[in-house]
């Protein structure tokens, strides 16, 4: 564990990434951030999901190649190798989300924690996708992470990487508790996030401030709950016409926000992050050992959707 129990934590906020934008155009964004966020005392810098690409799941996609291009096959390749680089020479740790195409044809929305020497430490696979399948033809756009991706195969790890434990997770994740539950029961300090969060949500006529509001709520109620902090960042802005919530955010063990993006453009807010407050909480509130009852949980492993009242 880290000795003196502070790390020093950017969330590095991406505008919008383009159809027309280039790979090395995203990586050079990606290093200037970066570059930034050390000058600022960070030693760990957190990316946005989908990092490298515009959004792609907005878009129904006939064309293989078209769709292939949005893909990783190996990390890193010769067009992220330069954050890698640039990470390890400034001695930056960082987690980075990008669409992964496996060596057998897997395709997965995926997350990387990279330690401060450049090594990838740990790996996650987005669990909760939202969205569809199908072509929706009345939709402005459409949401096909259920088509692009399958269901990530890695369960919610920690990782201890530079003396702190992390967990991860991907945008529509931060929405569901167990996700965070079972990273607090392995004793995570952090959990670290991306999210492309569209201001418009197709489903059903939800009111914008309430895109920003369950974003907001969702981590500082888990934050809490979990006596673990939180660093979320944004993709957002408008991406060719398609607008993302901004708002990304460092949320304390308290639930309270300790750092906040303003604007919805590149932007990294930085907190010098006091591990010894989670601590605290997993002391005495949230001693899990000695206040969980999981007898009387079984229905959330037992069950998946709501159904009768218990007999
Ligand atoms: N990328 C992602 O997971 N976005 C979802 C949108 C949900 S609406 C289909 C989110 O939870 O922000």
């Amino acid at each position: 564990m880290n000795s003196d129990r502070t790390l020093g934590l950017a969330v590095a906020q991406m505008g919008p990434v383009h159809l027309a934008d280039s790979r090395e155009a995203v990586v050079r964004r990606l290093i200037e951030m970066l570059r930034e966020a050390k000058g600022r005392g960070a030693g760990f810098v957190v990316f946005p999901e989908l990092a490298l690409t515009t959004f792609f799941p907005r878009y129904w996609i006939e064309d293989q190649d078209e769709l292939d291009r949005f893909y990783e096959r190996t990390m890193p390749n010769p067009q992220v190798q330069p954050l890698f680089d640039e990470a390890r020479s400034l001695s930056v740790g960082f987690y980075l989300g990008y669409a992964e195409l496996t060596p057998e044809g897997r395709r997965f929305n995926t997350a990387i924690l990279v330690d401060k020497a450049g090594a990838i430490v740990g790996k996650y696979r987005k669990i909760h996708l939202p969205g569809h399948s199908d072509h929706k033809l009345d939709a402005p756009f459409q949401h096909l992470e259920k088509k692009y991706f399958e269901v990530g195969d890695l369960g919610f790890r920690a990782f201890d990487m530079d003396g702190t434990r992390f967990g991860m997770c991907l945008c529509n994740d931060r929405r569901w508790p167990e996700t965070y539950r079972v990273l607090s029961l392995q004793t995570a300090e952090i959990v670290v996030l991306g999210y492309n969060t569209p201001s418009v949500n197709i489903h059903w006529n939800e009111p914008l401030h309430l895109r920003t509001t369950t974003h907001l709520i969702s981590l500082q109620a888990n934050a809490y709950q979990n006596a673990l902090w939180v660093a979320a960042a944004a993709k957002c802005g408008s991406e060719d016409g398609f607008h993302m919530i901004g708002s990304s955010v460092i949320v304390a063990p308290t639930g309270e926000i300790a750092a906040r993006a303003l604007s919805e453009d590149d932007e990294v807010i930085t907190v010098q992050a006091d591990l010894r407050i989670g601590d605290n909480f997993r002391q005495h509130v949230f001693n899990f050992a000695k206040h969980r009852s999981p007898e009387h949980y079984r229905l959330i492993v037992e069950r998946v959707g709501a159904g009768e009242p218990l007999a």
